[in-house]
């Protein structure tokens, strides 16, 4: 089965979103709403298998303050903090504060001249993945890809395989005939469990997490050409043939 589309996650990826991005702008929303939280580096890590921001303020709160999380307003006091937390996000990355991570550019680019179809798979809002997308690539940066996945539009996050199967259901192609980029264990759950060939850079929060099943783990994409990919490729499915 030959190679014919890239989808990759966002967060962790595409660049090194989560500590310097979305949790300052977790903290600073939470200060602007008066709710007396503060997720230090360590605490946040520990919290990022939670996927998406609203589910994570209720993990949260559900496990160390639970009075908070009893409150008959609770679910709409995150609404309205995560909201916030969008704009603060949106406000760093326009600044250009957030790069893409090496060899992302560089990938992207020549996928796009080698024909290769382009997509992503992400649980974060879509106007992160956009704003991220333009202010590295370019303003027409979104229209290279032709599938954007994100946020809310399915039902449940990473793990679930939902996003993935969301995305190939777009594409009108199998899963063989994808390869998922993704950071971290849970989304290499997500992409495997909806039956893609997935390889990992994992991200610095996730350099502890364990990466079986995937086609291949690579510290960065740092010099992968679209070559190295199709051999990934082949391989992981010429694995999957050999099992189905
Ligand atoms: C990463 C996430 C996101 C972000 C926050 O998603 O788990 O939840 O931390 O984004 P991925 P929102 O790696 O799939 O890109 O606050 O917009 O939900
Ligand atoms: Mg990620």
């Amino acid at each position: 089965m030959a190679l014919e589309a890239l989808v990759f996650d966002v967060d962790g990826t595409l660049a090194e979103t989560e500590r310097d991005g979305h949790r300052v702008a977790f903290n600073r929303a939470f200060s602007k709403v008066g709710l007396p939280w503060f997720w230090g580096a360590e605490l946040y890590d520990a919290m990022l298998p939670i996927a998406g921001g609203k589910e994570r303020m209720h993990h949260y709160a559900n496990t160390y303050q639970p009075l908070t999380a009893s409150d008959p307003n609770f679910a709409q006091l995150v609404t309205r903090t995560h909201a916030l937390k969008t704009e603060f996000y949106l406000e760093r990355v326009a600044t250009g504060g957030i790069p893409l991570r090496p060899g992302v550019a560089a990938l992207i680019k020549e996928a796009r001249e080698r024909g290769l179809r382009l997509a992503i798979a992400t649980t974060t809002a879509p106007e992160n993945a956009a704003a991220l997308l333009t202010s590295t690539l370019g303003d027409d940066a979104m229209a290279w890809f032709e599938v954007v996945g994100a946020g809310d539009i399915v039902p449940h996050k990473k793990p679930s395989p939902d996003i993935y199967q969301w995305v190939l259901d777009r594409l009108s192609i199998g899963p063989a005939q994808a390869l998922a980029c993704e950071d971290s264990a849970i989304g290499l759950a997500a992409a495997t469990a909806a039956d893609i060939p997935t390889i990992v850079t994992p991200s610095n929060h996730a350099r502890g997490h364990h990466f079986d099943g995937a086609a291949a783990v690579m510290d960065s994409l740092e010099g992968t050409t679209v070559d190295n990919l199709i051999q990934i490729h082949a391989r992981a499915t010429a694995g999957m043939d050999a099992i189905h």
